[in-house]
């Protein structure tokens, strides 16, 4: 594929105001008619051709002003459209007439069919699918939509904007033509048109308006739709408080649909989603389900301000939306639920993807400055540590300069294509800071690591910490400079209370942030009365790895009494991981891992500890996961040493334990009522977490089994299952309740897709015969994105020792699953192959079957541009 840079950046010649499109949709041969009224900007030539672009079109018929051209007048392709016959008048229209197939669009990028529904994905390229057009999001026209479909196939005729007018037509065929007043760019048009039913409701924004909302789902899922809608609203209502933004249609419809590359689109007015994200009641959807649901409604809502009314320059600019709405919709989550409880599991997503995204080879920043393909582009770094970025703003500023600023960026770019550096000035004029040397973030690739020593002086009563920042070499940036890093911290002393000291010299210091900017830099704190346990990076303030040389007595200390719950959250975590780690090497050199019986008591001691949210024991009570391990290992990895330390430690805890434990869970036990609220669905984390340990030191499937057949609510449901067939995968039990959830769910492929991941989870080399076998399961099928994830894509990612079997056959299977995969769905296959992006960080037998296994890819013939880029790079 071609290279796309950043610097290159070169305005259009030409801006299209305005386009009417007209849709005659048909299973195989849909005509779409593209009226264009083009502008010539000023000072260009009425020489320059008018270069629009396409993929996979075919061209039948085009007119100029009316009229048609020559044949030297244009010249078409199916990726390509050059007029070169242009009027000498500033302002014309051009109308253009192509034939596209839905049926056969497998890529499920432009206009397909998804279970006989007219669905359609234009972000980043797809619009080039449907028709020719400037498609680049830096051009902004107003849309008018007129849709014809059979009546008995397509009842429901869904665009973007307001519904202006509907009717029949002959031949059993209708229509409705959709408005959009808001100038979009084109990778946020949508329509939508099949049989399909739908739930209802209203909001009244705070002006007074009343807007009339609608999800769309198959028939059969309406009441499956509710908790989205009540999400929906909450969003809308939210965005108009935390944010002052209010909604600008007299629609918002939110349609469901089965095949879908995303997780959602966030289309003006009409948002599609990808089913999983929508559909949810306590008999199919597990509590992580419902959290997903609120947080991708809200996210592609927000979007409505944070990417519609104010988009993206150009596509390297990416972050600035997603960056920013992600951070919103992480806010809006943490004011639903435990605020530090939804922090945790943020900083659990971004160590799990981003930083090892960040530490591999397809490490890249924030804001790229290079891409081949940019659906490539849609990674952890540009959401999640995108959205980290603009939290550090905030940080910074302080929440009432964020506030002033954000306002000052809608104000400023309202109805805009705007870049990083808008979004960085608005944050500088609102608060007078210069921000040049933070927006480092943006440009430089790679996890920060802070190293922190300690120094107190009991006779000066001064207390040292002495910071320094290193970042390493990522592709094509070798060398670094020195970034500008918040540091939330506290200073804890021995009866558990902060101390307050007298001054502080050095780095500058406001409130409880240190800023770090230079490479290395001292803060002394003075009037210090007693050695402090200092908790730095409260908040999880900067998306940083911590090398610290606090002892573990310190650690201990500050996971039993840091004020901050995320500060105590990583003060277990680093002394769990410490052991784990230690666990490894013991199990590599052929011994069993050393029981550390202070640190199984301080698990106990917090799960037990009922001050405390559920959830938050929970979260502490869950080891860090096999990948954490490995990446915080760093390099010559063996996944099954991995997995044995990690195995003993839950067995010393749950041997220790195994009396309270019980008690707990039982105590814990559900009644009344199913209710995905927050509290109750921590609970159930803990109760949950309880029943592996529990299983564990029983060596008895009984309890899961029992809980499998008493569950009320998928979420117990699930995590019995999970349990039986991880632990006890050769059980009967395990087998009996395989077939029992087939049974029960065989008729919904969705909730199917957790019987599929939880087998490609269990772990052990034998999974991989599993999973061969499940690719011949009735529900299975390697077209749709949410079976391909589920199967290869849980397999590859969350089964360590399942995936990197020794003797390399996954790898070859799985390279082999890729290229089916991306003769229909380059988009799905390139991300699937993500997967293999730590393969140098293994042991030299696995990295060597890795490299084999791309290789193979790499030499594969006929790749598509998206699989092709990923592999390179990954090669690198
Ligand atoms: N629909 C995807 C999202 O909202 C891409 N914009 O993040
Ligand atoms: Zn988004």
């Amino acid at each position: 594929g071609q290279l796309f840079r950043l610097e290159d950046y070169r305005p259009t010649d030409y801006l299209i105001p305005q386009i009417s499109l007209v849709f005659d949709l048909h299973p195989e041969r849909t005509i779409v008619r593209a009226i264009l009224s083009i502008e010539r900007r000023e000072g260009v030539e009425a020489s320059a051709p008018l270069v629009l672009d396409g993929d996979d079109l075919n061209l039948v018929a085009l007119t100029v002003n009316g009229a048609a051209l020559g044949d030297n007048g244009y010249q078409a392709t199916p990726e390509r459209l050059e007029i070169t016959q242009l009027p000498e008048q500033d302002r014309f229209t051009v109308e253009i007439v192509t034939e596209i197939n839905p049926t056969t669009n497998r890529q499920l990028m432009g206009l397909y069919r998804s279970s006989g529904v007219y669905c359609t994905q234009c972000e980043a390229e797809g619009f080039r699918r449907i028709t020719y057009f400037l498609d680049r999001p830096d051009i902004l026209s107003i849309y008018t939509v007129r849709i014809e479909a059979s009546e008995a196939e397509a009842p429901v005729l869904l665009s973007n904007g307001n519904r202006q007018e509907t009717g029949d037509l002959a031949d059993g065929r209708h229509f409705a033509v959709w408005h959009d007043p808001h100038p979009k760019p084109s990778y946020l048009f949508a329509l939508v048109a099949g049989s399909l039913g739908h739930i209802s409701d209203s909001f009244t924004t705070r002006s007074g308006r009343k807007v009339d909302l609608a999800i769309y789902v198959e028939h059969g899922k309406e009441p499956r739709a509710l908790y989205a809608m009540d999400a929906l609203k909450r969003s809308m209502k939210w965005d108009e408080e935390v944010f002052g933004r209010e909604y600008d249609l007299e629609m918002f419809n939110v349609v469901a649909v089965s095949d879908f590359n995303m997780g959602a689109m966030e289309n003006k007015g009409l948002n599609v989603f990808n089913d999983k994200y929508v559909l949810a009641d306590a008999e199919t959807a597990t509590d992580a389900d419902y959290a997903g649901i609120e947080a991708v409604i809200a996210h592609e809502y927000f979007h409505n301000w944070t990417g519609n009314r104010i988009t993206c320059r150009d596509w390297f600019q990416l972050c600035l939306k997603e960056g920013l709405t992600v951070f919103r919709d992480h806010e809006f989550s943490a004011d639903q639920r435990s605020r530090a409880v939804k922090r945790i599991a943020e900083v659990k997503t971004l160590r799990a993807h981003q930083f090892p995204e960040d530490a591999g080879p397809l490490a890249h920043p924030v804001r790229p400055r290079r891409y081949r393909e940019i659906n490539n582009f849609y990674t952890a770094t540009v959401y999640e540590k995108g959205s980290e970025v603009v939290r550090m703003i905030r940080t910074i500023l302080g929440p009432e300069l964020f506030r002033k600023g954000m306002d000052l960026y809608f104000e400023r770019h309202d109805g805009e294509a705007a870049t990083i550096e808008d979004f960085v000035r608005v944050f500088e004029d609102a608060s007078g800071q210069n921000l040049s040397q933070f927006a480092l973030w943006y440009e430089q690739a790679g996890t920060p690591n802070l190293s922190v020593s300690y120094d107190y002086d009991a006779a000066e009563k001064t207390f040292a910490i002495e910071l320094e920042q290193s970042l390493k070499a990522t592709p094509g940036q070798s060398r670094k400079k020195p970034m500008h890093i918040p540091i939330k911290f506290g200073l804890i002393g021995s009866d558990g209370k902060e101390i307050a000291p007298a001054s502080a010299t050095g780095a500058e210091v406001a409130a409880d942030v240190i800023h770090l900017r230079q490479r290395k830099e001292t803060v002394r704190f003075t009037g210090v009365t007693e050695r402090p346990v200092p908790s730095l990076l409260r908040g999880f303030s900067a998306p940083v790895t911590l090398a610290s040389e606090l002892p573990r007595d310190d650690l201990m200390f500050l996971a039993l009494n840091d004020s901050d719950p995320i500060g105590r959250w990583q003060a277990l975590t680093k002394l769990l991981t410490a052991k784990l780690i230690a666990g490894v090497k013991r199990v590599r050199g052929g011994k069993a891992p050393v029981i550390d019986t202070d640190i199984v008591g301080l698990v106990g001691e917090i799960t037990a500890d009922e001050r405390l949210d559920a959830a938050f024991r929970a979260l502490c009570l869950t080891l860090p996961g096999e990948s954490d391990i490995a990446r915080d290992i760093g390099n010559n990895i063996d996944p099954d040493a991995v997995l044995a330390s990690r195995d003993a430690l839950i067995k010393a805890i749950a041997g220790a334990h195994a009396r309270p434990f019980a008690a707990l869970y039982d105590a814990l036990a559900n009644n009344g009522t199913f209710s995905p609220d927050a509290a109750s669905a921590g609970r159930r984390a803990l109760r949950n977490s309880l029943l592996d340990y529990l299983s564990v030191a029983e060596g008895s499937p009984s309890r899961a089994e029992a809980q499998y057949r008493a569950a009320d609510n998928m979420t117990d449901r699930a995590a019995a299952l999970s349990v039986l067939v991880h632990r006890f995968g050769d059980s009967e039990s395990a087998g009996q309740a395989l077939a029992a959830f087939e049974e029960r769910f065989g008729g919904d492929p969705l909730v199917m897709d957790k019987w599929f991941i939880v087998q490609a989870t269990r772990p052990g080399a034998a999974t991989l015969d599993t999973v061969q076998a499940l690719m011949h399961h009735r529900l299975f099928s390697l077209d749709n994105p949410n079976r391909a994830r589920a199967l290869i894509g849980a397999f590859a990612t969350a089964n360590q020792t399942g995936f990197n079997r020794a003797d390399g056959a996954a790898y070859r299977f799985f390279a082999d699953t890729i290229l089916k995969i991306d003769v229909e769905n380059p988009q799905l296959a390139a991300r699937l192959l993500t997967a293999l992006r730590s393969w140098r960080s293994l042991e030299p037998v696995r990295r060597d079957h890795a490299r084999a296994a791309l290789a193979q890819i790499a030499g594969t013939e006929k790749l598509s541009a998206d699989v092709k880029d990923i592999v390179e790079r990954t090669l690198g």
